[in-house]
């Protein structure tokens, strides 16, 4: 009886040593230690043996099992690790060669000007204390116009040609300043966060005019803050974007969400003030709406108007693309042109 366990032993050994895939080394693992594998079969033909046989092929028998389920571990790691090292070498990538796009003279990877200047102006905000916030693209009526002062039937919702769906209930935004209401919702004053993003409207495109465009809204709210406040935070953003003097104007502006309400321009960079068709000749384009928020706005947001006030602004971040780099067609941004946007690219 002892004898039959170094028997099935050797005759495992010898098959062990032959086996030269994963497949049948999965078949060998069942024939030997499988639910009625050989090494189990031994123990159960034990059932007329003495005590003492019984003792020691069991003992000897679970230790064969022991060791040949290691050995098929073992050896199943090592075939796996050998079909890694195997498909490895033949997907190995050679670094050295040169993209296809290299070759047609564009650069690799990069930012789109759009979404470097965003990162760029969100780590401004960042270290100046404000939160970023991010909002729908498909908002519904309450959060893009109602909840902004901007009731049904208002003449203001003609300001911004809207893209509507069917249900004339939800709408494609036509500003970021819906994400005014949607910040107010979520937070207790003070606060202060810009919220960036594409905007959407239904209006004739031109040198300076995109159907889908980009805004980076701002709202801070607190007590006591002022116009002075306002100037402050556009002039480090203007400043620190431009990294040069740049002269801007503040003037009047109507907004039903901000009273008062300013239009803050910046001296056309394309023709440095002399008149083209990006400032449609009168050497300032139009950047940086914004004023103080309106009572109702705050009210809306559930703010206690006796104790807080607040500003916003809603910059257009195409616009300060075109500024920053000569660009004198919009259209140009969003063209799909790689030989455009890869100009801009940092590596
Ligand atoms: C608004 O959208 C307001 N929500 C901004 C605001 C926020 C005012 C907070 C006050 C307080 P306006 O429609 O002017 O305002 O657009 C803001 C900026 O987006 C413009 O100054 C301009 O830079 C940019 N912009 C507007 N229309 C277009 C367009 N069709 N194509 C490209 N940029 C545009």
């Amino acid at each position: 009886m002892v004898e039959i366990v170094q028997k099935i032993k050797d005759e495992f050994e010898l098959a062990f040593s032959q086996v030269k895939d994963k497949a049948s080394l999965m078949n060998l693992k069942s024939e030997y230690v499988g639910k009625s594998g050989k090494i189990g079969l031994i123990l159960k033909s034990l059932k007329d043996a003495d005590v003492e046989t019984k003792q020691q092929v069991g003992k000897d028998s679970n230790l064969l099992k022991g060791e040949v389920e290691q050995m098929i571990t073992e050896k199943i790691k090592s075939f796996e690790l050998e079909e890694i090292n195997k498909n490895l070498e033949k997907k190995k990538i050679d670094i050295s060669l040169r993209s296809s796009l290299q070759d047609k003279g564009l650069s690799s990877a990069g930012f789109h000007p759009v979404s470097a200047i965003q990162r760029e102006i969100e780590d401004i905000f960042v270290s100046m204390g404000f939160d970023i916030l991010d909002g729908p693209h498909i908002e519904d009526d309450y959060h893009n116009f109602e909840a902004l002062n901007i009731p049904a039937n208002h003449p203001a919702r003609d300001m911004q040609d809207t893209f509507w769906f069917k249900d004339m209930k939800h709408l494609l935004r036509t500003h970021t300043s819906s994400i005014q209401v949607r910040g107010m919702e979520s937070k207790q004053p003070p606060f202060k966060f810009v919220g960036p993003g594409k905007v959407f409207r239904c209006e004739a495109t031109d040198a300076s005019h995109e159907m889908v465009f980009h805004q980076l809204e701002g709202m801070m709210v607190g007590e006591n803050i002022s116009v002075a406040n306002l100037i402050y935070f556009m002039k480090t953003l203007l400043s620190e974007i431009f990294k040069k003097e740049t002269n801007v104007r503040l003037r009047p502006g109507f907004f039903p969400f901000v009273e008062p309400g300013f239009e803050l321009d910046i001296e056309c960079l394309i023709c440095g003030g002399k008149g083209c068709s990006v400032c449609k000749q009168s050497g300032w384009v139009e950047l940086l709406p914004c004023g103080m928020v309106h009572p109702n706005v705050l009210k809306y947001g559930n703010i206690d108007t006796s104790k807080y006030n607040g500003f916003a602004f809603g910059l257009g971040l195409d616009r300060l693309v075109m500024m920053r780099y000569g660009i004198d067609d919009i259209r140009n941004l969003h063209s799909g042109d790689l030989r455009f946007v890869s100009q801009f690219a940092e590596f």
